[in-house]
């Protein structure tokens, strides 16, 4: 019989994962003249908006950002229908971008990376995948996303006699929600999509709330053919807009100094922005947000008073309501109803602060208390690995067996979310310690770090040269610039995936550099003028 592992074919880069980052570094790779193979575990391109299929999945950045700038002919083509797509439209985009540009050809679908080795005396990797086959690639490209590995917290689900899912993994086919009895963990901006999506579908809703969330109202104008068209000849402002802008949104912080400005002129700009229904309010109103405690009380108690005002009965807003924390210093969600949601006769709220979930039973979900919910549905939008998850539960290892899996649980490093010491020729996009883990807008950062990518390897190509690793003294210098930065703001402060904290045992690092788009472009564009310094070449 022939060893699988024996005739391994040669590739130039092989790409981990078809979406949103994979198809454009697929696309910019193969422009270069590079053989490559893109991996993908689904059955289609998409990555997150191929699994992420649950009912009420939307985008929350705009449409016409949240898109690749790359083709004039792909902007000239597409139309929007909305300000923030549903899931369905943002998938059929990547779809058609697949097509229009052949994509396809080089993508194995079904097709899960389950090992990656570096080999030193061939400087080439050797990457395993779950169909037996084995690829052998100079370059290897990490683009699993950044929320793609699903966490479910709880002992039991195999015990559950009724339909449970994690949002992550929803099925292709329609779920029927008819007269069910159904239960929603997690009130995270996946949960809180989720919960107003199903509530009037759902025989009855129960939300398992063990931190309530600040969230803003979404204003979602559809697009006409004339708003279509006036996009189109905005596209190349827009296009230099966002990668100027700190978060690589159409907008920025540009109402000056938090304290220039007295407190009525200050609650001005909270109005104006809260009106718009969108993401400008978190990441336009004041930088202070991230930094002043002050600030941060003020603008944090002007949306509990807009929670207060959405939410009649006071004792449900009081739970509805987040004290705990700062607003902003947790990923912010958009919604449409969440709050008014709790008004309706089939739909309870059910506190697991106190009382915590303890476990998956057969029936449903049972309480540190002793109480049991029967469901007939289970949905689990309990969360992601953010950042580390999508590579690290793949068995990657660099020089000398180096698994990546061990150095991140020791310790989350990366040299500018881009490349890792111990991992030659390993490129990564969406990993921890750049903007686009969770301070971008992700489509205007994957494309910058994929373009960063292609000029690397076209650099090696045209140098002759064939490993490039970034040394340890220069990721020394990445990650204390990066913690000394984030840690004068407020988020080392709060728990969530921003932190690692949702994940047990997960050591604790902000996941994504603060320092804004056009710095961290204005660095990675000096290491590109520099030759690359601070990384070996060889
Ligand atoms: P998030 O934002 O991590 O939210 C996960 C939610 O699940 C959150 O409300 C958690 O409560 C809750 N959770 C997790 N474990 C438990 C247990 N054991 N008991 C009760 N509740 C639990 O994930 P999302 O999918 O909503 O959003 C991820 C990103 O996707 C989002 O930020 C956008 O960038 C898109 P907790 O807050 O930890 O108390």
């Amino acid at each position: 019989m022939p060893d699988n592992n024996a005739c391994s074919t040669k590739y130039d880069a092989v790409i981990i994962g078809a979406g949103f980052s994979g198809l454009y570094q697929l696309y910019r790779l193969r422009e270069l003249g590079l053989k490559v193979r893109v991996c993908e575990t689904g059955g289609g391109v998409g990555g997150t908006w191929y699994w992420n299929r649950y009912p009420g999945c939307r985008v929350d950045s705009q449409a016409y950002i949240y898109q690749y700038f790359f083709s004039d002919e792909l902007l000239n083509e597409w139309e929007w229908s909305e300000l923030f797509p549903a899931q369905p439209e943002t998938e059929c985009y990547l779809n058609f971008v697949a097509d229009k540009f052949e994509l396809r050809k080089d993508i194995s679908f079904n097709t899960r990376v389950e090992a990656a080795e570096y080999d030193e005396s061939t400087q080439r990797w050797k990457v395993r995948t779950d169909t037996g086959e084995t690829l052998d690639t100079q370059y290897l490209v990490g683009c699993a996303g950044l929320l793609s590995a699903p966490i479910v917290p709880f002992e039991g689900k195999d015990d559950f006699q009724g339909m449970i899912c994690h949002t992550s993994s929803w099925p292709q086919e329609r779920v029927d929600f008819s007269g069910k009895r159904v239960g929603v963990v997690g009130t995270g901006a996946t949960g809180i999509q989720v919960t107003q999506s199903v509530a009037p579908l759902a025989g009855n809703l129960k939300v398992f709330q063990r931190t309530p969330a600040y969230t803003i109202a979404i204003r979602n104008p559809e697009f006409s053919d004339a708003d279509n068209q006036a996009l189109r000849e905005r596209y190349p402002e827009i296009k230099k807009q966002i990668n100027e802008t700190f978060a690589g949104f159409p907008f920025d912080f540009e109402n000056g100094a938090f304290h220039d400005h007295p407190p009525e002129v200050r609650r001005e700009v909270y109005e104006k922005l809260w009106q718009e229904g969108s993401l400008n309010f978190w990441l336009g109103t004041f930088f202070e947000i991230f930094v002043d405690e002050e600030a941060n009380a003020e603008i944090s108690e002007f949306v509990r008073e807009k929670i207060r005002e959405r939410v009649k009965d006071p004792e449900l807003a009081e739970k509805l309501t987040p004290t705990e924390y700062g607003f902003g210093t947790r990923r912010v969600p958009l919604d449409t109803g969440y709050f008014e949601t709790f008004e309706r006769d089939n739909v309870e709220l059910v506190d697991v602060k106190v009382d915590a979930i303890e476990r998956i039973t057969e029936k449903g979900l049972k309480l540190a208390s002793g109480e049991e919910h029967e469901l007939d549905i289970l949905i689990l939008a309990t969360g992601f690995d953010g950042g580390t998850g999508p590579l690290s539960r793949i068995d990657i290892r660099g020089r000398n067996g180096l698994s990546l899996k061990e150095k991140w649980d020791a310790d989350i490093r990366t040299t500018l979310g881009l490349q890792m010491h111990g991992f030659p020729n390993l490129f990564t996009i969406g990993a921890p310690l750049a903007p686009v883990s969770a301070f971008c807008n992700v489509a205007t950062c994957l494309a910058h770090q994929a373009e960063w990518i292609t000029d690397c390897i076209a650099y090696m190509r045209d140098k002759g040269l064939n490993v490039i690793e970034p040394t340890k003294a220069k990721e020394d210098a990445w990650v204390s610039h990066h913690d000394e930065l984030v840690n004068t703001t407020l988020i080392p402060k709060t728990d969530s995936w921003y932190t690692g904290t949702n994940v047990e045992g997960k050591s604790r690092r902000v996941i994504a550099y603060i320092g804004g788009v056009p710095q961290y472009r204005m660095v990675c564009d000096e290491l590109k003028e520099n030759d690359y310094e601070g990384f070996e070449l060889a």
